[in-house]
């Protein structure tokens, strides 16, 4: 038994360190304290790896001593604390650390639990994976992501964000690394992406720039998702190869110089694609590539006369199927390519079957029961309409697409049931939009309140929902804003996605209620807790 457990919280003068019972974060599955307090001291203590060695928990330890012992010392009044320390039950002088597996590798599979046990003098971890993240959760993995983009970020910010996802143990940044606006990553087969299509040339990220990044996520526990979004939200592409995307036409059938979504028309268009992903490819180690498929306008197609020439020959019957063909013509390269696909919920929604092996991100928090004819015994939809579950202010001009979107169930959790039901696999970012937000911070409350798997009462289908993400869109945030808007609010999201309750599990019914009445204490301890970090540097 632990004589004593705790976070490493306070810490103090004299480069020394007291452990203390107080709130964990993200909550241990389970947790016994005792009643002494011990401390640790900069000279006496030290991490020691006593099974598989590795460069990620080097590099842990060297990121938990700095963490540990140089933050800020407020509390400098050092003849207190010397009679303080003299007042303790121990000391601490090494924590063993007994990794049990020799793979290194980081994907969907990572055994992420641990169990740490604090007594004098000597504390110890012993953990399946070197990846020393979690206490089990339970049956579902959880796995908590997070996404920046549209305006550049430099490296430098993307690696604090990756410090601070580590400290909330977040484990894959979804890298969103191209839109509209800017192709920022310098590609060597396709070169005038960058040249043409990035802000300016420093506002680029090179192959050295991008495997910095990987290699910093890699050694703090976190996977890089890189994202392709097609056939929209590529006006950036064009720029250095206009071929590639669509003209757009007027009422009178004259090009009016805009161009769409890509061209999916032409055999080029997949060729190049697939030049730029065998590159990706090389670059990104992940499993997973993020396809897009959101938000594909169908007014530029429909206006282009080749376009329509083309599905009457084709026999393509509406936008949708156009779309459809598409996607399956990039899933295919992809497939080819050796990796796993993600797609926005846009492309299920417009009735595209695919493969069920294919994740769908579910990001909208409205529904549209028309596209979902298709699956039976859904969630039921009400009318009723109960204004305090919208999860956002409707003057947002993209919050409201009619009442019909918001009733009294909140359209995320319809969309996972669907395509769940559709036997996909499904990670939800919708209730968790960071870049959006209401009164100075105020929203991790809300965050920190979502069900994510009370779309059903079914294990099987909850077993689908892989993961949950935190997401920072770039519109208006950049360099000078991007840490702050983020963080702490992501912490909640973070320890949130630790924490899913799954209403249907029986036989964890007991645990269930353990954690939720846990959850309702951690609340406010979580704001504590939060500011804690702050203070120590960990969310500059
Ligand atoms: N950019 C891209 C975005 C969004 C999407 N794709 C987006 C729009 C509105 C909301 C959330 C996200 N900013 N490329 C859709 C996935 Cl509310």
């Amino acid at each position: 038994m632990p004589r004593s457990i705790s976070a490493f919280v306070a810490s103090i003068a004299l480069g020394s360190c007291l452990v203390q019972a107080g709130p964990l974060w993200p909550l241990p599955k389970n947790q016994s304290t005792g009643t002494e307090v011990l401390y640790l001291t900069e000279d006496s203590f030290t991490f020691k790896s006593t099974g598989y060695e590795s460069e990620i928990l080097q590099a842990a330890f060297d990121r938990f001593s700095e963490a540990i012992f140089s933050t800020p010392s407020y509390e400098t009044d050092r003849k207190a604390e010397i009679q303080r320390i003299e007042h303790l039950d121990g000391r601490i002088d090494a924590l063993h650390v007994y990794v049990q597996s020799s793979d290194q590798s980081l994907n969907l599979e990572t055994d992420e639990s641990y169990t740490l046990i604090v007594q004098s003098p000597l504390s110890w971890i012993t953990a399946s994976s070197v990846k020393l993240q979690m206490t089990e959760m339970r049956k579902m993995d959880m796995r908590r992501m997070m996404r920046i983009w549209r305006h550049y970020l430099p490296v430098a910010v993307i690696q604090e964000h990756l410090e601070a996802m580590a400290a909330s143990k977040m484990n894959v940044l979804h890298w969103h690394i191209v839109d509209d606006q800017s192709f920022p990553m310098i590609s060597e087969r396709l070169p005038l992406l960058s040249v043409m299509g990035a802000f300016s040339p420093s506002h680029t990220y090179s192959r050295e720039d991008i495997l910095e990044v990987i290699d910093y996520a890699r050694l703090h526990g976190i996977r890089v998702l890189p994202e392709f979004d097609t056939p929209g939200h590529t006006l950036s592409w064009g720029a250095g190869y206009p071929n590639l995307l669509t003209d757009c036409y007027d009422k009178d059938g004259n090009p009016t110089g805009i161009k769409g979504p890509m061209d999916p028309t032409q055999n080029e268009t997949y060729g190049t694609l697939w030049r730029l992903l065998q590159e990706v490819v090389e670059i990104f180690p992940d499993a997973f590539l993020h396809l897009g498929g959101d938000e594909v306008p169908f007014d530029c197609w429909e206006s282009n006369p080749k376009v329509r020439q083309w599905m009457k020959e084709q026999n393509v019957s509406s936008f949708a199927a156009l779309e459809a063909s598409f996607m399956k013509r990039v899933l295919g390269l992809t497939a080819a390519a050796g990796r796993f696909p993600i797609v926005w919920q846009d492309v299920l929604d417009n009735g595209v079957e695919l493969d069920s092996s294919t994740i769908a991100h579910v990001w909208k928090w409205w529904f549209d029961p028309s596209k979902h004819q298709d699956v039976a015994g859904l969630l039921p939809v009400s009318v009723n309409d109960s204004s305090s579950l919208r999860p956002l202010d409707c003057s947002l001009s993209w919050g409201c697409r009619g009442e019909e979107d918001f009733d009294d169930v909140p359209g995320w959790l319809r969309e996972l049931d669907a395509v769940t039901k559709k036997g996909h696999r499904a990670i939800l970012s919708a209730p968790w939009y960071l870049d959006i937000g209401s009164y100075a911070g105020q929203d991790w409350k809300t965050y920190y309140q979502i069900e994510p798997a009370s779309f059903t009462e079914d294990v099987g289908q909850q077993s689908l929902l892989v993961g949950g993400e935190a997401a920072m869109w770039g519109e208006y945030t950049d360099a000078t804003n991007s840490i702050s808007k983020t963080w702490p609010q992501a912490a909640a999201v973070a320890e949130r996605l630790w924490s899913v309750i799954l209403p249907a599990d029986a036989e964890q019914l007991e645990h269930v209620a353990i954690k939720s009445r846990r959850r309702a204490q951690a609340l406010p301890e979580a704001l504590d807790e939060a500011k804690v970090l702050g203070q120590n540097g960990f969310f500059r």
